[in-house]
């Protein structure tokens, strides 16, 4: 009855149902969400865990203490775990111009130590991923950014961070989130692709991977399914934000399913690894925000529905998959062949050179692509 279940591994961030509305047009349409209580909340609607900026949950120093105490209690008495941990490099002014890659060295280092001062939060609640989305880091203007140093400043933090948590014994791996632009008219490390490279540079290369948004590939156009096969082609998808979106515009944090619905479609069956020999395993993470018309009860609504919507698109990805008609049209559309090696082995190059190709007819081949698709088209709309 698409009930969530712990063991599904649903995860929502806790500045997720506690956004208050507050947009580039107008101020907050809600109260502010006590975030314990919305772990609480969280854990009866049946997530397996939660995540937080450190300023979502402990905005100021007089009272972490306390806050933390009433947090871990939640913890402990709904079992819901704390699976992930980021560092709001964004919101205070001080980030304005960037944090980790900000002109000011003065900023940088202060983003360095807060960055480290919430690692060390992150691995006394367990969590297994850090997350680092660079919002502010990137420009608007040509000449005010020197890219490649500012990319330079990027890997050495990301260096110092990895010592760190060797050093400190500590098991978390990171997570860079792309995202092209917003609130930075252009921001560093803008796609999947962009990230993967910038990794390939690190010193501990292992211990980074990537965090990728459904919003924030789709306002770059993107195929978010792809892009994300690739991450896991590459061993790299260490956490994934789930949510929608309605194509190249605004970041809409839309409810998973909302917006881009084949694209959800292809998302599940992609972490699900159906089609392929890759699978996702981590935790099906939730950064979507509830619309700003919505009062209270629909933020619940909204967050009950990206579990709902995540299970019936499974059952949905599961039925398509298992369907005989399906494995009929995906061997007319020769989809299994692709896993066969272009040149034999032990074949020469030269064998391959000399070969003969029915060039006309393989041109005039039916690729059945569009059957297959139409099954997939009526799995989702329910007539199959
Ligand atoms: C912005 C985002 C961020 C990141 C978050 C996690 C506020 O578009 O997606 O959410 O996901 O900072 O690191
Ligand atoms: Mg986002
Ligand atoms: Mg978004
Ligand atoms: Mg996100």
């Amino acid at each position: 009855d698409y009930t969530p279940q712990p063991s599904d591994k649903f995860s929502f961030g806790l500045w997720t149902v506690g956004w208050e509305g507050v947009d580039v047009f107008g101020p907050a349409s809600r109260p502010a969400l006590d975030p314990v209580e919305s772990t609480y909340k969280l854990a009866e609607l049946g997530a397996a865990a939660v995540t937080f900026h450190d300023d979502d949950l402990l905005p100021e120093e007089a009272t972490r203490e306390k806050t933390l105490a009433r947090f871990t209690q939640a913890l402990d008495e709904t079992g819901i775990k704390v699976e992930m941990v980021t560092t709001n490099l964004f919101s205070h002014p001080v980030f304005k111009e960037g944090g980790l890659t900000a002109n000011d060295r003065q900023v940088r280092r202060y983003a360095v130590a807060k960055v480290l001062r919430n690692i060390d939060l992150a691995a006394s609640l367990g969590a297994e991923t850090f997350v680092l989305w660079g919002g502010r880091e990137g420009a608007e203007h040509g000449a005010s950014k020197n890219v490649p140093a500012a990319l330079d400043r990027m890997k050495e933090s990301l260096d110092l961070f990895c010592q760190y948590v060797v050093d400190q014994g500590y098991t978390m791996r990171f997570a860079l989130e792309p995202k092209p632009n917003e609130p930075r008219g252009d921001i560093l490390l803008p796609t999947i692709g962009h990230a993967i490279a910038l990794i390939s540079e690190l010193e501990h290369p292992h211990l980074v991977g990537v965090n990728p948004e459904v919003g924030h590939e789709e306002m770059a156009g993107l195929n978010f399914a792809q892009g994300i096969a690739q991450a896991l082609w590459h061993d790299k998808l260490f956490h994934v934000d789930l949510n929608g979106q309605h194509g190249p515009r605004f970041d809409q944090d839309l409810r998973f399913g909302a917006g881009n619905l084949r694209g959800a479609f292809w998302t599940v069956d992609t972490l699900l690894g159906a089609g392929s020999d890759k699978a996702y395993d981590g935790y099906l993470h939730f950064d979507y925000k509830p619309p700003r018309a919505e009062a209270v009860d629909g933020v619940w609504e909204s967050a009950r529905a990206c579990m709902r919507n995540y299970l019936i698109l499974r059952d949905k990805v599961q039925a398509f998959r298992a369907d005989p008609e399906v494995a009929q049209a995906l061997e007319a559309a020769q989809v299994g062949d692709i896993v066969e090696p272009t040149l034999t082995a032990g074949e020469s190059l030269e064998d391959l050179r000399s070969a003969s190709y029915d060039v006309v007819a393989l041109g005039e081949r039916s690729v059945a692509m569009e059957a297959l698709d139409q099954l997939a088209m009526e799995h989702l709309l329910g007539v199959r």
